[in-house]
C-alpha cells in the first residue's frame, strides 16, 4: 500500500477524479486490500485538504471538487468491499443531523455497515428528530446512527435521543453517534451508548450494540 497511499491522497487533495479512479484501480489490481485504500489513501487526502482549509490555504470549491474525487474512488471500492453475508445482522437507520450537510463520513459508515451484513436505511443529511423517529418506527430499527461534523449541530444529537425516548423507542433502539468532533465522553454525557471514531470501528460498535 505504501507506494499507492501518497499518490491516492494527492489525487484526492487536488480533486483529480480521473487520477483517483486510475490509481485506485491499479492498487486493487496489485492486491492492495480495499480497506487500506480507503483508510490510508482516500481519507487522508480529504483530511489534508481540511487542514489547508483551516489554515486558509484552501476554499470551499476545492473541497467540493475533492469530495467528488473521493466519492469516485469509493465507488470503485464498493464491489470489492461487498459482503457475502445473507442474513442481516441488524437494521440501522442512519443520517446526518439537522443543520448539517456533511455526508462523506456518514456514507463511509453506511458502506462499511452494509458490507458487514447490516441493513441500512440512509436518511441523508439535515435530518430532523421527527424524521429519525418515524424512520426508526417504519424500518423497525435496532440502531439509530447519527453523524455530525459541526460544533453547532452536534448539540442536536441529544434532541434526537430525547425524541426517541419520548416516542417510547428507548427500550428497543440503540443509538450510535460519530463525526470528527464527537468523542466517547460526549456520547456518555448525553446518555448515548454507542460511539465510533471511524467507519471500521463503527462495525464493531454496531455489533457490540446488537449484543446488549
Ligand atoms: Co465543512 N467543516 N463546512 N464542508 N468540512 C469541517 C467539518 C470543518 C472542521 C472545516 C474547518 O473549519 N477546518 C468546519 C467545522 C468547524 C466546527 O464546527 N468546529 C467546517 C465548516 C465550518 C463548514 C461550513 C460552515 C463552511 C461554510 O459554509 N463557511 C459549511 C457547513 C455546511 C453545513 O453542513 N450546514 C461546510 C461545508 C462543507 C462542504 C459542503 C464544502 C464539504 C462537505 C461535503 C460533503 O460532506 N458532501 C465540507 C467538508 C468536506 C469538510 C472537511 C474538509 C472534511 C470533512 C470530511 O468529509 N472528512 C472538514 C474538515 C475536517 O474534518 N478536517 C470540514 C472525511 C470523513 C471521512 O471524516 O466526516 O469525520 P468524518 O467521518 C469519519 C468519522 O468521524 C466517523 O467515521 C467516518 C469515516 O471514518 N463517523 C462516524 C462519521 N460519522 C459517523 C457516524 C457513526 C460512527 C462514526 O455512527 C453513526
Amino acid at each position: 500500500m505504501e507506494s499507492y497511499s501518497g499518490t491516492i491522497s494527492q489525487a484526492v487533495e487536488s480533486g483529480d477524479d480521473k487520477q483517483v479512479i486510475k490509481i485506485v484501480k491499479e492498487a486493487l489490481m496489485s492486491g492492495v486490500p480495499p480497506l487500506d485504500i480507503l483508510e490510508r489513501g482516500l481519507v487522508p487526502g480529504i483530511q489534508t485538504l481540511g487542514k489547508l482549509f483551516t489554515d486558509g490555504q484552501a476554499f470551499l470549491p476545492e473541497i467540493l471538487i475533492s469530495t467528488r474525487a473521493m466519492n469516485r474512488g469509493v465507488e470503485e471500492l464498493k464491489p470489492y468491499l461487498a459482503s457475502m453475508t445473507i442474513h442481516t445482522k441488524g437494521a440501522v437507520v442512519l443520517g446526518t443531523v439537522k443543520g448539517d450537510l456533511h455526508d462523506i463520513g456518514k456514507n463511509l459508515v453506511k458502506l462499511m455497515l452494509e458490507c458487514n451484513g447490516f441493513s441500512v436505511t440512509d436518511l441523508g443529511t439535515d435530518v430532523s428528530a421527527d424524521s429519525f423517529v418515524s424512520a426508526a418506527r417504519q424500518y423497525n430499527a435496532d440502531i439509530v446512527g447519527m453523524s455530525a461534523l459541526l460544533t453547532t449541530t452536534m448539540t442536536y444529537m441529544p434532541e434526537v435521543a430525547e425524541a426517541l425516548e419520548q416516542a417510547g423507542l428507548k427500550h428497543k433502539v440503540r443509538i450510535m453517534i460519530g463525526g470528527a468532533l464527537i468523542t466517547r465522553e460526549f456520547a456518555d454525557s448525553i446518555g448515548v451508548e454507542g460511539f465510533a471514531e471511524d467507519c471500521a470501528s463503527a462495525v464493531d460498535e454496531a455489533t457490540r450494540l446488537m449484543a446488549l
